[in-house]
């Protein structure tokens, strides 16, 4: 199934032209508080956000996991569903593959199919959870930071062989997240697995590529329920420190305990130079992976307000990364990611509507009450006619939702691969 300029053109024009009148309202409103919507819609048009090869399938949870049907079984088929989400999004021209769930079997037509589709090949994701088919050597008792100097070498040289394969097409960073931890007290010595992790990962950042960067990824828990060695923030900050300048931390949004003020991290990252990628995802009650914005909007839009202006003021800081790390039980793997990236989008373009100047004097008058308004204005307007005309700019369809199920793409895939075909990944 392959979504074409032609379908795209004739749904446009079946859309409402209300729109138009709705972003001439906000465009005229916001002329007033000093914030230009026109360069707002090519920010937005401009945004993009990688799609993990494994969110193409339905996921499961350790209970089950049932097909969606017509899901992607090669990686060529993982790369024609982004495809088919950036045809009518404009925002998904990325990829970031997980190995090895994802090797490539034939690297030139792999390129080939992703470039036909406008997809490059961002972060690579290294995994060190699992034990593969044929491992020599085992994870049980961690990787980077087993107490088994084998498992160590084993898990350094994985990472170094996914540089290589993402020199292979291109990509320019890789991502470590580790499940390293322990599930009782008094299991392991909290030094001893810091400074073994601590070893592991600057034997890989001695193996990167001069223009490649090393994102580290911390989350508090899961699978290891009592302590977790890249655990925090903190923890991902120091060791990206002790690596290098082109190590930097990694933020999931899902990676945090409850009520953790993420913004703020994010934030004091930024300052640092030192936000390397980020993670979309919701949670209600830990890493929960689900459709981002469809728990904790405000929070996103706060967190979002953050990036903004570290975008705007941190030129120590490099671009971001982005990608969703979701997954989806039982809704249409690619519908659900259209409503992701519909609400990084809307989280964007209601950041960028805060008039940054006008903040500032009020946080410097300690106008609390004025702080409020003006964050709380710009995040209770409906910007979708924003993101309507970004994507009509960018030559996607104006409301992609509507778009994928006219075109009955699902079904069409079913048809195509089968009721019961199986994606790789989680
Ligand atoms: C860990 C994680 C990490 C993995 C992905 C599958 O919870 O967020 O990014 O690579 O999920
Ligand atoms: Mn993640
Ligand atoms: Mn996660």
């Amino acid at each position: 199934m392959k979504i074409t300029q032609q379908h795209i053109a004739d749904l446009n024009k079946k859309e409402d032209t209300l729109f138009t009148s709705e972003l001439d309202l906000i465009t005229n409103r916001f002329a007033k508080k000093g914030v230009d919507v026109n360069s707002i819609i090519d920010k937005v048009a401009a945004f993009q956000v990688a799609i993990p090869s494994w969110a193409l399938g339905a996921g499961g949870t350790r209970f089950g996991r049932f097909s969606y049907g017509g899901e992607p079984a090669t990686l060529e088929q993982k790369l024609d569903d982004i495809g088919i989400l950036h045809a009518l999004t404009k925002s998904a021209g990325a990829v970031s593959l997980h190995i090895p769930w994802d090797i490539p079997q034939d690297y030139k037509a792999i390129k080939e199919v992703a470039s036909g589709h406008g997809i490059i090949f961002d972060a690579m994701n290294s995994n060190t959870f699992q034990d593969q088919q044929g491992a020599k050597e085992s994870y049980k008792h961690g990787s980077l930071s087993s107490t088994v100097a084998a498992s160590r070498d084993y898990a350094i040289q994985h990472n170094l062989d996914v540089i290589k394969i993402g020199e292979q097409l291109g990509s320019k960073s890789l991502t470590v997240w580790l499940a390293d931890g322990s599930n009782f007290p008094g299991q392991r010595n909290f030094q001893t697995v810091l400074k073994h992790a601590e070893d592991s990962l600057k034997s890989i950042y001695a193996g990167l590529p001069a223009d490649w960067s090393l994102f580290i990824e911390y989350k508090p828990y899961e699978p290891a329920f009592y302590s977790t060695v890249i655990q925090d923030w903190g923890t991902s900050l120091m060791l990206a420190n002790a690596c290098g300048d082109r190590a930097y931390t990694l933020v999931d949004l899902g990676h945090h305990l409850p009520n953790t003020n993420i913004e703020q991290i994010v934030a004091t990252l930024m300052y640092k130079g030192k936000l390397g990628g980020f993670h979309f995802n919701d949670s209600k009650y830990g890493d929960d992976d689900i459709t981002v914005g469809s728990i904790k909007p405000y929070p996103l839009f706060l967190i979002f307000n953050e990036l903004v202006y570290g975008m705007e003021n941190n030129p120590q800081n490099p671009d971001l990364a982005w990608m969703i790390d979701a997954s989806h039980n039982t809704k249409d793997p690619l519908e659900d990611l259209i409503q992701s990236l519909e609400a990084i989008l809307i989280a964007y373009t209601q950041a960028l509507l805060v008039n940054q100047d006008e903040l500032r004097a009020a946080q410097q008058d300690n106008d609390v009450v004025k702080c409020q308004e003006i964050l709380q204005d710009a995040y209770r307007t409906d910007v979708r006619p924003i993101l309507k005309a970004a994507r009509q700019k960018a030559g996607g369809a104006i409301d992609p939702l509507a778009a994928y199920r006219s075109l009955a793409v699902r079904s069409t895939l079913i048809t195509e691969r089968g009721s019961n075909s199986k994606a790789t990944g989680l």
